[in-house]
């Protein structure tokens, strides 16, 4: 089995973009990545960045599943404090039943303060507190899914599931719509991100796909660390070849090609602007460094491409993220990050036909 290939979609896009070239972009690279036979894309849903605008990912998912045959799509992810979970339970259930199946769901506790605050939470940092109430969205959304009577009074949100009644014979009013997800529960997907990440808990305890954003190795073996444990104590089988795991990948013909075309392009004028001050922040860049062995200063761009990114001719990507695969126990699903590609898709479009066709095939998949 080769590993499966994914498209992380955040979108990074240039600030100056409009709400339109945005959307446009985004399922421009559904359609060209179902082409290209990846498995899976995803959109992430922001509400506060600038670079990061795509509030909601169900409207592109939408749009784009007409012009799709294959490809999976997830929101990844819906971040459950800032929904009401029953609402989203449904809207979930009837887009999943549209793309008959190809669909997965992906949830988070969110990553920005300034998003959880435009939705009353006034503690967003503290994703303890965040995961807490995406225990309590989940449990109100399966219980809605069940299609089974109740009603919950819980501590941040009420929701219920009505008893149909029955009227007379051809007597419609009371039947209930079934906006229960294709196959009557979608798969779910939880992302982690922090150290001690009570994410990949609750991911492992209930034997959800776990997904982590590339943030070094020290990083991803605690995540693994959590998930297995989480997962075998409560009686599921943590399996590598389900963990999803984001990095910014980039192939040309040539090393040489595709270090230019990363730099001076949109992946290295994003990096520049937003993402390496963002890596800075979260502490991603402490792990990068340690595992190089480098130095603060020696940090900028150039180090980033070489020591960082999966960036070079198909060999060369190849040999990387063995090298990776190997030192981390591995993954199964390579989410390539996108990026803002919208004036000029060749180049990005080839890399991921190259990395569909010359680099995945040649990646040693993690035996457990
Ligand atoms: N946070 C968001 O606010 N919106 C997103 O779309 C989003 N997508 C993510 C995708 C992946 C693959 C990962 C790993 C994280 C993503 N995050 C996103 C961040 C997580 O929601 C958040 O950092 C995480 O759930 C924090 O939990 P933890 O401290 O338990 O790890």
């Amino acid at each position: 089995m080769a590993m499966e290939t994914g498209l992380i979609v955040h979108p990074y896009m240039r600030p100056e973009r409009t709400a339109r070239q945005t959307f446009d972009w985004c399922v421009q690279q559904a359609v060209e990545a179902d082409k290209i036979g990846f498995d899976s894309i995803m959109f992430s849903e922001h509400a506060s960045q600038r670079w990061e605008n795509i509030p909601n990912p169900e409207l592109i998912i939408a749009a784009a599943a007409r012009q799709t045959e294959r490809i999976k799509f997830a929101p990844m992810a819906h971040i459950l404090p800032h929904h009401n979970p029953a609402k989203l339970a449904i809207m979930v259930g009837w887009l999943s039943q549209i793309l008959e199946g190809r669909y997965f769901l992906g949830v988070g506790a969110g990553a920005y303060p300034d998003a959880s605050y435009i939705h009353g939470i006034k503690n967003g940092e503290d994703t303890q507190f965040t995961n807490e109430m995406v225990r309590e969205s989940l449990d109100i959304m399966e219980k809605i899914w069940k299609r089974e009577p109740f009603f919950y009074e819980g501590r941040f949100w009420n929701a219920g599931y009505p008893e149909e009644k029955h009227g007379d014979e051809g007597d419609d009013q009371h039947k209930l719509a079934d906006l229960s997800p294709w196959g009557g529960a979608p798969e779910i997907a939880v992302t982690g991100f922090s150290a001690k990440s009570p994410s990949m808990q609750f991911a492992g305890e209930r034997g959800f796909r776990p997904m982590s954003i590339f943030s070094g190795l020290d990083a991803l073996k605690m995540h693994w660390d959590i998930y297995s444990t989480a997962a075998e104590a409560n009686g599921h089988v943590a399996d590598r070849s389900r963990y999803h795991v984001s990095q910014t990948v980039f192939v040309a013909d040539t090393d040489a090609e595709a270090k230019r075309l990363v730099m001076e392009g949109p992946i290295g004028y994003c990096f520049e602007r937003y993402l390496i001050p963002i890596w800075w922040r979260f502490g991603m860049m402490d792990g990068f460094i340690k595992d190089a062995g480098a130095d603060r200063a020696d940090v900028d761009l150039e180090w980033v491409v070489d020591n960082v990114f999966c960036v070079g001719s198909p060999d060369t990507v190849v040999e990387k993220i063995n090298t990776l695969f190997e030192a981390s126990g591995g993954w199964g699903t390579l989410q390539i990050e996108s990026h803002d590609y919208s004036d000029d898709p060749a180049p990005w479009f080839n890399s991921l036909a190259m990395i569909q066709e010359e680099v995945a095939p040649k990646i040693s998949l993690p035996t457990a």
